[in-house]
C-alpha cells in the first residue's frame, strides 16, 4: 500500500490535528434530541462516552505528546443553552478551561458550535425544519463569541450539513427519524440560512474570526468511464453534493472545511417503475482500484480521491481545512497507511494548487458513533470502556513521521 517515497513534508505553519464532537466523546449530554432518543431505544445509548468532559486534561496530553498541534472539539449547544435564552455560565466557564488547556498544550484549536445534536427545547419546536432554528442558532453564535470567542482560532459553524439532514429527515435513522424528501431539502435551506446569520453575528463580534463549515464532500467517479450517462450522474451527483452548499455560503465562508470519508462509484440505471430514479452507489466491485480500503463499516476509503475533490475546491480560492478524515480499523492494522496515504495526497494537492492549511484525523479517541453506538473504532486511542482508560494505539506514531517546514 504505502508508496516508495518515504517522507511526507507539509508546508510551514499546517495543522495537524484530531476531531472530536460533544455528545460523542463527553458524556451524559442530556439535554439533546440524541439523549432522548437513545432513552427511548430508538439509538444506542451514550451514556458516559469517553468522559472527555472530566478528562480533557488527559486527552489533550496525549493528543501533544503523539505530536498533533491541532484539535476540533465542538460546543454542546444543550448545554450553553439549557432553554431557549436561559444561558448557563458555569458551563461556559468549563468550555473556557478546555479551550484554554488544548491552548496550554500546543494546540490550535478549532471549534464546531453544533455538531449533530440538538437542544431538546429547539427539537421540540421543529429543530431545523423551522425557521425559527436560524435565528436561534445566530443568537447562540453571538452568545459564544461574546463569551468563548477569545479562546476560538477557528470557527466551523455546522457539521455535515447534508448527511444530516439526510439520516434525520430523510432516511429516518436520527433525530428526529423522519422520512421527507421535502423536509430534507427545507432543513438543508434553513441550516444554510443559519450560517449565513450564524457568520454575520460572530463577526460582529469579532471581525477578526475565521469561520468556515465542516462539509461531508464525496469523491464521485464514473463507473463506466467513458459512459455519458454515467459522467451525468457524477456531475449531478458533485453539483448537489459537493458543490450546492458552498456555493450558496461562499460570501460568509473564511475557509472551507471539509469531511472526506467516501468515493463513490457511479452509475446510471433506468428508472425503477414510475416510482423513482435509482443512483446506484455501485459497492463491491471487483473492479475496485487496489488503493481501496475497505473498514470496519464497509465503507471504501481512497486517498486519491481526496486529492480530486481538493482540487476541485481551488475554483472557490479559499483556504482549505480537512475538517476530518478517518478510518474505523479495530485491528488497527490499516490506520498508518490510510493516515499517510491521504497526506500524501494532501501534500501533492498542495504542490498542485489547493491551498490546504490541516488535516484533523478523526478521531483521537473510539468514541460515540452515533446510531452505530460504540461498535466502530476510529481512534489513535483506544479505550477500555469498564474503566474509561485510555492506551495509544501503535497507529499514532504515523503522526511524528510528517515533517511539517520551519
Ligand atoms: O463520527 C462521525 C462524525 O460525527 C461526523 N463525521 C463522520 C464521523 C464518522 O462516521
Amino acid at each position: 500500500m504505502t508508496e516508495p517515497e518515504t517522507k511526507i513534508v507539509l508546508p510551514k505553519g499546517f495543522l495537524i490535528g484530531a476531531a472530536t464532537s460533544a455528545h460523542q466523546v463527553e458524556g451524559n449530554n442530556t439535554n439533546n434530541d440524541w439523549w432522548h432518543a437513545e432513552q427511548a431505544g430508538k439509538v444506542p445509548k451514550s451514556g458516559q462516552a469517553t468522559d472527555h468532559y472530566h478528562k480533557y486534561e488527559e486527552d489533550f496530553t496525549i493528543a501533544q505528546d503523539i505530536g498533533l498541534n491541532a484539535f476540533r472539539i465542538s460546543i454542546a449547544w444543550s448545554r450553553i443553552e439549557p432553554q431557549e435564552g436561559q444561558w448557563d455560565n458555569q458551563e461556559v466557564e468549563h468550555y473556557r478551561k478546555v479551550l484554554q488547556s488544548m491552548k496550554a498544550h500546543g494546540l490550535t484549536r478549532m471549534v464546531t458550535l453544533w455538531h449533530f445534536a440538538m437542544p431538546q427545547w429547539l427539537a421540540d419546536k421543529g429543530g431545523f425544519e423551522s425557521s425559527h432554528a436560524i435565528e436561534a442558532f445566530a443568537r447562540y453564535a453571538a452568545f459564544v463569541a461574546q463569551n468563548l470567542g477569545d479562546e476560538i482560532d477557528l470557527w466551523c459553524t455546522v457539521n455535515e450539513p447534508e448527511l444530516y439532514a439526510g439520516m434525520g429527515y430523510n432516511k429516518g435513522k436520527w433525530p428526529p427519524f423522519k422520512h421527507s424528501v421535502f423536509g430534507t431539502l427545507v432543513v438543508i435551506k434553513n441550516i444554510i440560512q443559519a450560517h449565513k446569520k450564524a457568520y454575520k453575528a460572530i463577526k460582529q463580534v469579532r471581525p477578526e474570526a475565521k469561520i468556515g463549515v465542516a462539509k461531508n464532500s464525496v469523491y464521485y467517479e464514473p463507473y463506466r468511464r467513458n459512459n455519458i450517462l454515467d459522467q451525468i450522474i457524477v456531475w449531478v451527483s458533485n453539483t448537489f453534493g459537493n458543490h450546492y452548499f458552498l456555493e450558496r455560503i461562499v460570501h460568509e465562508l473564511d475557509f472551507i472545511g471539509i469531511n472526506y470519508y467516501f468515493y463513490n462509484l457511479m452509475s446510471f440505471s433506468l428508472p425503477d417503475g414510475v416510482r423513482e430514479m435509482n443512483f446506484n452507489f455501485l459497492k463491491n466491485r471487483p473492479e475496485d482500484k487496489p488503493e481501496v480500503m475497505r473498514s470496519d463499516m464497509g465503507w471504501r476509503t481512497y486517498p486519491k480521491g481526496l486529492y480530486h475533490v481538493l482540487l476541485d475546491l481551488k475554483k472557490f480560492n479559499k483556504p482549505i481545512y480537512i475538517t476530518e478524515n478517518g478510518i474505523a480499523n479495530a485491528r488497527d492494522d490499516m490506520r498508518k497507511d490510510f493516515i499517510r496515504e491521504h497526506l500524501r495526497w494532501v501534500a501533492r494537492a498542495i504542490r498542485g494548487g489547493a491551498d490546504v492549511r490541516g488535516y484533523f484525523y478523526w478521531s483521537l479517541i473510539d468514541n460515540y458513533e452515533w446510531a452505530d453506538g460504540y461498535g466502530p473504532l476510529f481512534g489513535l486511542v483506544e479505550i477500555n470502556r469498564e474503566t474509561l482508560e485510555r492506551k495509544v494505539r501503535p497507529s499514532a506514531e504515523v503522526i511524528k513521521e510528517i515533517e511539517i517546514q520551519k
